[in-house]
């Protein structure tokens, strides 16, 4: 059932969430205050800030000699000058001393945390002119929120991890800014796929870049367990020995000091680190480790599979019932010692369906009454909320569209249930709608990795919701949780099938990106997108506005490294590839042709490359995204109808949806699908050798079905 596609609802949803927008803006309290989106942006700054207004003149320019003056004598303070010497270096090759100073001087960055207290904590001004820039804050998180608007006033080039040579201006501006939501978070899944230490220090800085301030780990689940506890060491030896689609692993862990480094590198960045533990349901790890919390007393064996809902503590029996007990205190006690942020995150999501109501209120008593002894808060996904909660405690509602349109009805989904159960106890919530904050979820039939149960979530769907709505019906009636309970949003990446032609299960030939690439892939644009949704005020919030701003962020993305999905339906700028021109498409060692063939519906076929006209396409785009291929030699349009085995031939060029491609580029590298407008089937070679054929199949992920677009 949740792999269902269920299309045709999906569409329906969206058409009715772009009519409802102006009405849910109207319902939330931040459009009370003047409309700043009817003035376009001078910058394209992302997440869009309260206010800003261009000056006029040319803006500051950095030198070698430019001073990083911190009003303060606060090692905070002072750090984030560090911070922004050490982020200018790579790509400016100057190393910006960082003085202390009790006044502001002239020709330099200063960065004051002496502002009022009306800023709160992450609010920031910055003036931007000729002769210097300010940042003022009220503390050292503030001046860093503030630092990394400043970064975007610089050129794009400045993101570059090698010296560029240019002038580095910081464009004339003056803003003012502070945050919607104080809960933006990130969650990185690094239960089903391991993210080694470097690579989560890195999607750290990626998600601060946009002002994400939690990081949240999922730490355990069926395919693995990674955080060490000393008094378990079976948890890690046994229980860290798979992920999904690996088994034999020794160190797909974090130990004790890993962890401490991930939290102090996110501390660094003015990041929250929440832990999970995830139960009573995604324990499988668990249980491959600590046979006492199983039903028949044995170890599980170690699971590196793909399914969801497989397992279960053993909740019914008095023993094992006690065992769980002190398996959760022991563990919420280690996890607890080890992060200083306020927050454990619980799970609760997705228990199979043979609990009762007692034994899941046991469990979830258990487990709060362990994170208050340790005196954190409790957060858990929505389920949570079916259980009595300690107050103060959050949920978090990753729901889905199609279960809004039960709200109120008789038949409210179960999910509706529970999200309404947690609301009647007064509890916050950090909202994860599934349908715009999965990251894990396909942007379109396209993407090579994740699932799409909840439906595609393009870059679109990502940005235009309001979390004070999202709990109420798609017309945006029937709110259940009232916009002052909502602490914020996150963004989740799920990582349990991170492996290109994830619409079926892997085989030995499959490519599994890095933990890395996989993340940046997913992750932006749609990570911004969220962020903007999390910082800035409902009233400043357009999609024309947005997608014109993000357009410009590309470059920065490619300077910085980062592999990110050029979605259609932004104006990306700058050095990201343009597919348009003459180019050979190829696979393996062969190349697309027409043959000896000019007649309309003949077939086109593969062949070693030589360059000439008819194996040369004319790429272009059109309005919608997508791109015909027209052949050089005579002219004519690589076409396919639909279904699955069509047969690729050329034909006159009519722009019918049979000649309309999608062209989407592969993590990181030059490698592309290309799937067809009329249906998204991808364009695959029957092998690599002269004279295959070409037809339409399904993804999966094979190497017959990436191109090369030279
Ligand atoms: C549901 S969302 C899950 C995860 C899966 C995810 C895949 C939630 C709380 N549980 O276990 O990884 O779907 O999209």
């Amino acid at each position: 059932m949740r792999w269902s596609q269920r299309r045709g609802r999906r569409l329906v949803a969206l058409a009715s969430a772009v009519v409802t927008l102006p009405l849910t803006a109207m319902l939330t309290p931040a459009a009370a205050a003047p409309a700043p989106a009817s003035t376009p942006a001078p910058y394209a700054l992302v997440p869009q800030p309260v206010s800003q207004q261009a000056l006029p003149g040319v803006g500051f320019t950095l030198t070698a000699k430019t001073r990083i003056a911190v009003l303060s004598k606060d090692a905070a303070a002072v750090g984030v000058g560090t911070y922004l010497s050490k982020l200018l270096a790579p790509a400016t090759g100057f190393d910006l001393r960082v003085v202390k100073k009790t006044d502001a001087p002239d020709n330099a960055v200063v960065l004051d945390p002496n502002g009022p207290k009306k800023l709160g904590a992450e609010g920031y001004t910055i003036t931007s002119k000729k002769n210097g820039v300010v940042v003022t804050a009220y503390g050292a998180q503030g001046l860093f929120r503030g630092v990394q608007t400043l970064r975007q006033l610089l050129p794009a080039a400045v993101e570059s991890r090698t010296k560029q040579s240019r002038a580095w201006t910081i464009a004339p501006a003056k803003i003012s800014d502070s945050p919607r939501y104080e809960y933006r978070g990130v969650m990185l899944d690094v239960a089903r796929r391991f993210f080694p230490v470097e690579q989560v220090k890195r999607y750290i800085d990626e998600a601060a870049a946009y002002k994400i301030n939690k990081l949240q780990l999922h730490l355990t689940d069926d395919q693995g367990w990674r955080i060490a506890v000393d008094a378990l060491p079976n948890l890690t030896k046994v229980g860290a020995s798979t992920q999904s689609g690996f088994t034999g692993g020794t160190n797909w862990y974090y130990t004790a000091a890993d962890y401490k480094e991930i939290v102090s590198y996110a501390a660094s960045r003015f990041m929250t680190v929440v832990p999970e533990i995830d139960g009573p349901g995604h324990t499988w790890a668990a249980q491959t480790s600590v046979p006492e919390l199983r039903c028949d007393d044995k170890y599980a064996k170690p699971y590196s599979g793909f399914d969801v809902k497989i397992s279960l503590f053993c909740l019914g029996e008095p023993k094992q019932k006690e065992a769980t007990q002190n398996f959760l205190r022991t563990v919420i006690k280690a996890v607890a010692e080890m992060t200083p942020g306020p927050y454990i995150h619980l799970g609760g999501d997705e228990v199979p369906g043979d609990t009762t109501q007692e034994q899941y209120d046991s469990y979830v008593k258990t487990a709060t009454d362990a994170t208050t002894a340790q005196k954190k808060t409790a957060i858990g996904w929505h389920q949570l909320g079916q259980s009595p909660l300690p107050a103060g405690s959050l949920l978090q509602y990753w729901g889905e569209d199609d279960d809004r349109a039960t709200i109120g009805t008789a038949n409210e989904a179960l999910g509706i249930r529970h999200l309404r159960e947690g609301a009647a106890q007064g509890a916050k919530f950090i909202m994860s709608p599934s349908s715009q904050a999965y990251l894990d979820m396909k942007y379109d039939v396209s993407t090579p990795y994740g699932l799409s149960w909840s439906g595609y979530v393009p870059v679109q769907r990502s940005y235009e919701w309001d979390p004070a709505t999202v709990t109420g019906k798609l017309d945006g009636t029937g709110v259940i949780v009232p916009a002052q309970n909502v602490a914020g949003v996150s963004a989740a990446l799920w990582a349990d099938r991170a492996y290109e032609g994830s619409n079926a299960l892997p085989n030995s030939g499959t490519r599994w990106p890095e933990p890395k690439d996989y993340a940046d892939f997913m992750s932006f644009p749609r990570l911004p997108a969220l962020a903007e949704v999390a910082w800035s005020p409902q009233s400043a919030r357009d999609w024309t506005s947005f997608r014109q701003r993000l357009g410009q962020h590309g470059q920065r993305w490619t300077a910085a490294g980062i592999g990110f999905y050029a979605a259609p339906g932004v104006p990306w700028a700058g050095t990201v590839r343009s597919l348009e021109g003459v180019h050979g498409i190829q696979t393996g060692s062969v190349t697309l042709e027409i043959g000896g063939a000019t007649a309309d519906g003949s077939e086109l076929v593969m062949w070693a490359p030589n360059r000439g006209p008819k194996q040369l396409w004319t790429v272009a785009a059109r309005s919608d995204g997508t791109y015909t291929l027209a052949n050089t030699s005579d002219g004519k349009c690589v076409e396919a109808s639909g279904e699955p085995g069509a047969v690729a031939v050329q034909r006159t060029c009519d722009g019918r949806p049979g000649q309309r491609w999608t062209i989407s580029g592969l993590s990181n590298d030059d490698r592309y699908t290309i799937a067809s407008a009329n249906g998204g089937l991808l364009l695959t070679a029957a092998s690599d050798g002269n004279g295959a054929k070409v037809t339409l199949q399904p993804n999966t992920g094979s190497a017959l079905q990436t191109w090369t677009v030279d």
